[in-house]
């Protein structure tokens, strides 16, 4: 039975030359399936004498155990490389650094309108909002601005285009966050105007607000917070406290000094600058100028239904850019517009 040797050897090395599972199973029928070559081996055993078929038999079952043993082991040997392939595929270094999350942070004009607004609520304000797209009427009319005021021109102020490319009519970008206050003082005098005594009004109305305007020290969209304080015999003395003490909070520097110099808006009356000089640092002694301010025009009381016989009230602006230049160091208005994270991770 030399041909059943080379039958075992035959299928050993068939086998062995083989790396598939779906492959090996292929082959296997070659040797040992319905009419492979060991099955028709034995179905030939029936032709033979009986004497022989006992050995014949128990030859050829023996080739057909070696067979199955070279077949085992090599459909092992497959998986076992299949298995150590994934696993060194899919291996993971535990030990690697973890991937740590981007973390963000606020800019530094927001921490400064946040600080803005925690000082001022500290003494009894609120804080106001508004839109930013606003009629005419709320952005001058009833801020005392008069129709011919320059403030109101084309090269100013940005007006809205309707869909035919007109300008619509008496719509824009405010130009200030005053009609904030505008409205403030109409809702509040639709609430309490008819009580005996007015609740008073204590807001600050922070904002962007956008000018027809762009150079190093101006921005056609900056921030304004305006505050307005309106009562009974709130006067230019409580203004001046309230403003000064802000100022030296904000700075924290008591050695600030504060300049009142007089000056002139449509909406208030008197009207003043507000100044400041720093008593050390690299602006040491020089006077800025930082805000606007004066008592609420008696006119704009009355738009907004409020009698300036029985009420008075301040009102002032700050530019919160400007105030976090001073504060931070930065001499490039356009740095805090421009997304460069460079420069805002400076600040986290
Ligand atoms: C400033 C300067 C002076 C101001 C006036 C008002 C209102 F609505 F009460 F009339 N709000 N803000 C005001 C006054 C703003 O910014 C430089």
């Amino acid at each position: 039975m030399d041909n059943l040797d080379q039958i075992v050897s035959e299928a050993q090395s068939a086998f062995a030359a083989i790396s598939d599972p779906d492959a090996l199973e292929q082959v296997k029928a070659r040797f040992l399936g319905k009419s492979g070559q060991i099955t028709e081996l034995l179905k030939g055993l029936g032709k033979l004498p009986p004497e022989e078929k006992k050995t014949a038999g128990a030859t050829i079952n023996r080739a057909k155990e070696a067979v199955e043993i070279a077949l085992n082991a090599r459909r092992d040997a497959i998986r076992k490389a299949t298995l150590e392939a994934r696993l060194a595929e899919e291996a993971l270094d535990v030990t690697l650094p973890g991937r740590a999350e981007a973390r963000g942070g606020l800019h530094p004009v927001t921490r400064t309108l946040e600080r803005i607004e925690s000082l001022f609520h500290s003494i009894g304000f609120e804080v106001a909002d508004g839109p930013e797209i606003e009629t005419d009427f709320h952005n001058f009319t009833a801020l005392n601005t008069p129709e011919d005021h320059p403030a109101r021109s084309m090269h100013d102020t940005f007006y809205l285009q309707g869909s035919d490319g007109k300008v619509a009519d008496g719509v824009l970008l405010r130009t200030h966050t005053s009609p904030i206050q505008a409205r403030y003082m109409q809702a509040h005098v639709a609430r309490y105007g008819q009580l005996e005594k007015m609740p008073e009004i204590r807001i600050i109305a922070p904002g962007r607000v956008y000018r027809v305007d762009s150079d190093a020290t101006h921005s056609p969209m900056f921030h304004q917070v305006e505050g307005l304080w309106v009562g009974e015999g709130v006067s230019f003395a409580d203004l001046k406290g309230v403003i000064a003490d802000f100022l030296r909070s904000f700075f924290e520097s008591d050695d600030l000094k504060v300049r009142f110099r007089p000056s002139f808006f449509p909406f208030t009356e008197p009207s003043a600058e507000i100044d400041v000089a720093f008593m050390s640092g690299p602006l040491e002694g020089r006077w800025l100028e930082i805000a606007g301010c004066g008592m609420v025009h008696p006119d704009v009381l009355r738009i907004a239904g409020i009698d300036p016989e029985k009420y008075t009230g301040f009102a002032f602006g700050f530019g919160p850019d400007r105030l976090t230049m001073l504060r931070y160091g930065v001499n490039d208005l356009r740095l805090f517009f421009e997304g460069d994270l460079r420069f805002l991770r400076q600040f986290v």
